[in-house]
């Protein structure tokens, strides 16, 4: 009898679900895309989620990076090309399901903790902004920076920007989305974005899983000073309005800020925020998912992907601004405003 030797190759799995104690335990781990959330990952994320809130043994949920970086943002690359080959059905289907997902986050039964270092992004925020705790190190970052890829602020962020706990401000809103500013820690858990900061996150699983979320008091770092907040007197002033009278007052740092950015994104994002303010997490979505539909279908987003994230170059020739009639009718709630 001769001998096989039969090597199993597994696939890695881009999300490692496993429980300890009563804690599920999610691990992003697809560290070569910044763990960039790809349809797949959204599917396990909400597998584990659906199976856990039933499951009495579970008590609590974490959601972490097997690497430095927590997550920076959805698979936009993957994205633009479902929109080049024809396969939008595909593209709206990943995106109504991110979206779908950060709703179930937003309203789930149990302790939902999101442990991040380093960058928090675009649907990185989607996964870990809308549950119970948000416990970030030092070194960490938090943006939304879909105006340079010719996007739409979405996975929820469009409405949470501007119902931070400890900040609320339709302006500070705006202002977040429309310029991508990085928040620091520090701003993080003066707006209320982030609960906690701690200088490692080593440990930190185990630690919660014997002891609970009170584990996290105990590890809390003192907040320090948030240079937000030194500039929120000015914000209020500069970002209400439509994007035409938001655009004429805007100072120097801002137009730095601004200077990527798609003029269409822009509009749509300031038409998308103010419907939003007035409305609940799941109608922003709603709104969310209509405009993002028509944004993917428009050549600033495939542009501003390419330059951005596939060729690098930050050369993206944008659409000339439009008006923002054509946006504040995709949307499906409160599109009047
Ligand atoms: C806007 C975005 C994203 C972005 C940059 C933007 C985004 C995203 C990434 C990203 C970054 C590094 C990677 C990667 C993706 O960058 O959504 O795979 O390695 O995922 O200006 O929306």
């Amino acid at each position: 009898m001769p001998t096989f030797r039969v090597t199993l190759v597994i696939m890695n799995q881009p999300v490692i679900t496993d429980v300890v104690n009563h804690t599920g335990v999610l691990t992003l781990d697809r560290p070569k895309a910044l763990n960039s959330l790809n349809h797949e990952m959204v599917r396990l994320i909400a597998e584990a989620l659906e199976r856990w809130r039933d499951d009495a043994s579970v008590h609590q949920v974490v959601i972490r990076s097997s690497s430095k970086h927590f997550c920076a943002g959805g698979d936009v690359r993957a994205a633009r090309d479902g929109v080049l080959s024809g396969r939008t059905d595909e593209v709206d289907a990943f995106f109504s399901d991110e979206y779908a997902l950060n709703l179930v986050i937003a309203n789930y039964p149990k302790p939902y903790i999101a442990l991040a270092s380093g960058v928090i992004m675009g649907g990185g925020l989607g996964v870990s902004a809308h549950g119970s705790h948000l416990v970030v190190t030092e070194d960490a970052f938090a943006s939304m920076p879909e105006m340079n890829i010719g996007y739409i602020t979405d996975v929820g962020m469009s409405w949470k920007l501007q119902h931070l706990p400890k900040m609320p401000s339709q302006a500070l809103g705006t202002y977040l989305a429309l310029t991508g500013y990085r928040l620091t820690p520090d701003d993080m858990l003066a707006t209320g974005l982030a609960t906690h900061k701690v200088s490692t996150l080593d440990g930190l699983v185990e630690r919660i899983a014997d002891e609970g979320v009170g584990a996290l008091d105990a590890v809390a770092l003192e907040p320090g000073h948030s240079a937000l907040t030194d500039r929120l007197g000015g914000i209020e002033e500069r970002f209400s309005g439509s994007w035409a009278e938001i655009s004429g007052r805007l100072n120097d740092e801002d137009k730095e800020l601004l200077a990527q950015a798609s003029p269409s994104a822009l509009v749509a994002a300031t038409q998308l925020l103010r419907a939003n303010a007035t409305l609940d997490l799941a109608q922003a979505l709603d709104n969310e998912r209509a405009l993002a539909a028509v944004m993917y279908r428009e050549p600033d987003f495939a542009e501003g992907v390419r330059a951005v994230l596939v060729d690098k170059t930050n050369d993206a020739r944008f659409a000339p601004e439009p008006s923002p009639e054509k946006y504040r009718d995709a949307l499906v709630h409160g599109g009047s405003n």
